[in-house]
């Protein structure tokens, strides 16, 4: 059985990964609105891998002899706040540092209360963050590097079409 603390911010977790889709869908958007369909894809398949978290996450606590609470998403900001493929994934970049932070706290608290399934369950979070952030800051390198060139930011752009989703966890088959 998991503790209740641990529970409930595993809870509070699959509510910000709900959020974190709804952040992404916002966001991809107001990419395809200003023509950017490949960067839509990409953040379209971001939000499917936030809302596979979220599942993944409530099946744990399931397991775990726990319910988890579900509260309100917070809205995302309106798409057309978005000024630019920069501003967007600039806004990626800083909302995933954010990300980290909370499951490394989730991760602090299932070393302090020695919940060494749950520390394992987070760690694969812990690693997953490391990746997300890398690749965050590879499309905001590449954006530098375009500048206002409208036909390398295309070229970008057809790059970003070609992300398919795959489920992160493929033995659950309510993510297909
Ligand atoms: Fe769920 O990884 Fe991004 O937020």
């Amino acid at each position: 059985m998991i503790s209740e603390a641990l529970a409930n911010a595993l809870s509070d977790q699959v509510n910000a990964e709900y959020y974190s889709a709804y952040l992404y869908q916002a966001m991809s958007t107001y990419a395809e609105s200003t023509g950017f369909k490949g960067a839509a894809n990409w953040l379209w398949v971001q939000a499917r891998e936030e809302m596979a978290h979220a599942v993944h996450m409530y099946q744990y606590l399931l397991d775990r002899g726990a319910l988890p609470t579900y509260a309100a998403i917070d809205a995302p900001p309106a798409p057309a706040s978005f000024s630019s493929l920069m501003d967007v994934f600039q806004a990626v970049l800083v909302h995933e540092l954010k990300v980290t932070a909370r499951i490394n706290d989730i991760a602090t608290l299932a070393m302090q209360e020695n919940d060494h399934a749950c520390y394992q369950f987070i760690m694969w979070y812990v690693n997953e963050q490391v990746e997300e952030e890398s690749n965050d800051k590879a499309i905001i390198d590449r954006l530098k590097f375009v500048g206002e060139n409208m036909g390398q930011l295309l070229t970008l752009d057809n790059e970003l079409a070609a992300r398919v989703y795959v489920n992160p966890f493929p033995t659950d088959v309510k993510l297909m």
